[in-house]
């Protein structure tokens, strides 16, 4: 039979799935499980957006026109530029209930979303959308008009055609406006109600791009405008629309619920009543329902009413409805570098990773709306608690990502939406760069979370046979960064991938540690040693071998966790490498001086655009030595719980973290001291600093566990450790809390000077970890 077989052409290595069943299709993530999170507000880079978690979905979403300085735009991608004074779901539940409020420059809209499956429903159940309009009329002028106008719009991926039911839409006499027929509902339906009177105008676009909805809307508008000299749609469709888009106009103040019902085809389908429950006063009375019931939700995992105040408790919630609401679903392709260098039309060289799924939550819904890698982990320490399988899908979906080589791309890119938003140059991944195993951090909870017996019976065999799965792909996750970023000293490890040519960077980033301008050593060399990632490999093999005891894995040959985990905590050979006797502090280990400098130097060069520019200038001949900046990377071991309640070094560890010319704050703990070189130094012309002075809360929540563990272990610092806790998790929170209150956002990084948010807003990732640091809950690492 070989006669006939056409060999296959080899795939480039990085771009080989790892050869193993996938996590994703256990079967506790088929059947009723996936059908319950098929409907989602997962299209999170939208101020409400709806799709479902396949490939090519029906979606939905919400534009609106906003009036800023006087003049009119269209709403529709979450962007810093419409600076709205607060969006956010300030409830929501990842599974069929958000609540969110938006404020755009005196109008304030409430959209509420509700999934409901009932007898007649298609797969994945009906949704419901409440829109509501308000305006504050200290902020709104008159002549701006009297009502708002909204657009919602269905959109196929899949190119099926969308019917308009009726081409007058009365929707006082039907409230039917749309239709339309899709593989995995069957025939659906979408309503419209409003006790309020509205105005309805529509239009119908075939197009195969949906990452530019809204300039299909605008163009439509102004050729209108310039015909009618009116602002509305067209009213026109064809039979080959794929896109459909409701304008509704309603004077101030004015509410709207509208609904998908699917498998109206179904003859028990009872499509009148499925409307009536899902609009109107059934649905107010159900998104009560579903308030309250989030609201319970939390104090039973939180217990916030017993550990903060009124304030603060709101604030919290916020922060879960948030990160929850921020999850989103994504397909596509992730471009893979082939190489470091640039060819000759500036381009990186890429393949294209197999088409996959991520269903993940975001950092950021306004500027990074997608998966990374890191981020996630830190996600996963408040979602396990709210939602063991969502968790886990999550995880598992990461998972899936890995290639043969155990690798697993930093930043997911994926699909045209999510590539429109980044610049070109920052969209291939390198398959030789790593970024911190975070999942290990979750794991290492939920396996806690098992043997405190946390869960009850069919979750704790779920989570059991999830790492039995899962085993393989961490396994060889485990081993990608054992061989491919260890140093040259037995158990140390550096991260690859760092620039050692560069002529302009103040200090080489390293983005693969996540902490991108962190300083390492000034001239990277394969002699580095980096601290925090030795930590975060003893957490690795620290979680490896819990999930091998577990799994009753721990007797095969050849492999044992437990004995790396003993050597890469062992205190001794953890000071050889890494603490300077000197200073009293742990440090990075490499080639290094610390008389680097950025200078203006004129070039000789054709460019003549920029004949002066910022060089880096060198003074002094590197040597091998450790690296001497304090901050978030030489308090890694102190994270890692590394270091024995009764050593000295513990307490110059709380030395440096009290003391306020180094890192301490009144708002958290800055990422670099004081009085480092670099401190809130610019690594070139245009790259400000970033993890080189602000505040950032993952590491903060970090420090702070350790603190809260050694506030619990006996020693001769135990008190010392306690009074620092308290006083750091309380500017944590204040200051959070206030931010909050008086920006109406969650930001990326808190300024370490008067405490103020700063970088990407919102901010829904790791920032909402406030609400585990209000609850104390740390997990074990
Ligand atoms: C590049 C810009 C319109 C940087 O939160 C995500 C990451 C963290 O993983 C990392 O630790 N952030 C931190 O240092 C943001 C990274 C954003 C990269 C975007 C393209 C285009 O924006």
């Amino acid at each position: 039979h070989l006669v006939n077989s056409v060999p296959e052409p080899r795939l480039p290595r990085a771009i080989t799935p790892f050869p193993a069943p996938k996590i994703m299709d256990l079967p506790q993530f088929q059947g009723e499980h996936k059908e319950s999170l098929y409907w989602g507000t997962y299209r999170p880079h939208l101020y409400l957006g709806i799709r479902a978690r396949t490939p090519q979905s029906l979606m939905a979403g919400l534009m609106w026109i906003g009036v800023k300085d006087g003049r009119y735009h269209l709403r529709h991608v979450c962007r810093h530029e419409d600076d709205l004074s607060t969006y956010g779901w300030k409830k929501h539940n990842g599974r069929d209930y958000g609540h969110q409020v938006l404020v755009d420059h005196g109008m304030i809209l409430t959209t509420e979303f509700l999934k409901s499956k009932s007898d007649g429903s298609g797969y994945g159940g009906d949704w419901a959308v409440r829109i509501d309009v308000q305006i504050d009329k200290s902020k709104w002028n008159e002549e701006f008009g009297k009502g708002g106008q909204l657009f919602f719009y269905l959109a196929d991926e899949g190119g099926n055609v969308l019917d308009v039911t009726q081409e007058n839409l009365n929707i006082r006499e039907n409230s039917l406006l749309a239709s339309g027929s899709q593989t995995d509902i069957g025939d659906w339906q979408l309503h419209l109600k409003s006790p309020d009177d509205l105005k309805l105008h529509y239009s119908g676009f075939r197009t195969p791009h949906y990452h530019n909805l809204s300039d299909l809307v605008e163009e439509n508008l102004a050729s209108q405008i310039r015909k009618h000299a009116q602002l509305q749609l067209s009213d026109s469709s064809d039979d080959s629309s794929n896109v459909l888009v409701f304008q509704i106009i309603g004077g101030f103040p004015f509410t709207t619920d509208i609904v998908l019902i699917s498998g109206t085809d179904s003859v028990s389908s009872r499509v009148e009543e499925r409307v009536n429950s899902l609009t109107g006063t059934s649905l107010s009375n159900e998104l009560k329902y579903k308030e309250q019931a989030f609201d319970e939700k939390i104090e039973k995992i939180f217990n916030l009413a017993e550990k903060v105040d009124s304030e603060s408790i709101s604030v919290g919630k916020a922060a879960v409805g948030s990160l929850l609401g921020g999850i989103g679903y994504f397909y596509g392709q992730s471009k893979i570098a082939l190489s470091r260098t640039l060819n000759f039309r500036k381009h990186v060289d890429y393949v294209s990773y197999w088409p996959a799924e991520l269903y993940t939550a975001v950092p950021s819904r306004s500027f990074f709306p997608r998966g990374f890698l890191w981020d996630e982990g830190f996600h996963q320490l408040l979602i396990w608690r709210w939602d063991i399988h969502i968790s886990l899908d999550i995880i598992g979906h990461w998972l899936d990502l890995m290639n043969i080589d155990g690798w697993i791309p930093r930043e997911q890119i994926l699909g045209n939406e999510a590539l429109s938003r980044v610049p070109e140059e920052f969209v291939p991944q390198h398959p030789t760069n790593g970024n911190p195993p975070t999942m290990f951090l979750a794991l290492n909870d939920i396996i806690t979370g098992l043997k405190n017996n946390e869960f009850t019976g069919k979750d704790r065999g779920e989570i059991s046979m999830f790492l039995e799965r899962a085993y393989v792909r961490l396994e060889a996750w485990f081993q990608w960064f054992n061989t491919t970023q260890s140093g040259k000293q037995m158990s140390s490890y550096y991260w690859h991938g760092r620039d050692n040519i560069t002529m302009r960077e103040l200090n080489p980033k390293s983005l693969s540690s996540g902490l991108d301008d962190y300083p390492r050593a000034s001239h990277p060399s394969t002699d580095e040693r980096h601290l925090d990632l030795r930590c975060w490999m003893l957490l690795a093999a620290d979680c490896m071998h819990s999930i091998e005891k577990l799994l009753d894995k721990e007797t095969r040959p050849g492999k044992n966790y437990g004995s790396t985990a003993n050597l890469l905590s062992d205190h001794d050979l953890l000071n050889q490498m890494h603490f300077d006797n000197a200073y009293g502090a742990y440090f990075d280990f490499g080639n290094h001086t610390e008389k680097v400098q950025l200078k203006w130097k004129e070039m000789e060069t054709e460019q003549s655009y920029a004949p002066r520019q910022l060089v880096r200038d060198v003074l002094e001949r590197p040597v091998l030595r450790f690296v001497p900046h304090i901050g978030y990377v030489s308090l890694f071991p102190f994270m890692g719980r590394i270091i024995p309640s009764g050593s000295w070094i513990l307490e110059k560890q709380l030395e440096l973290i009290s003391n306020n010319s180094l890192l301490w704050t009144d708002y958290g703990l800055r990422s670099l001291a004081k009085t480092s070189s670099m401190y809130m130094k610019r690594n070139t012309e245009h790259d400000p600093p970033y993890w080189r002075g602000p505040i950032w809360i993952n590491m903060n929540y970090r420090i702070l566990s350790a603190l809260h563990h050694y506030s619990k272990e006996n020693g001769p610092y135990q008190d010392k450790a306690k009074a620092i806790y308290t006083e750091l998790r309380s500017n944590l929170i204040r200051n959070i809390v206030r931010n909050y209150q008086q920006t109406g956002f969650f930001w990326e990084q808190y300024d370490q000077i008067k405490g103020k948010g700063k970088g990407a807003h919102p901010f829904t990732g790791w920032t909402s970890l406030v609400v585990l640091i209000m609850a104390e809950s740390y997990g074990t690492i």
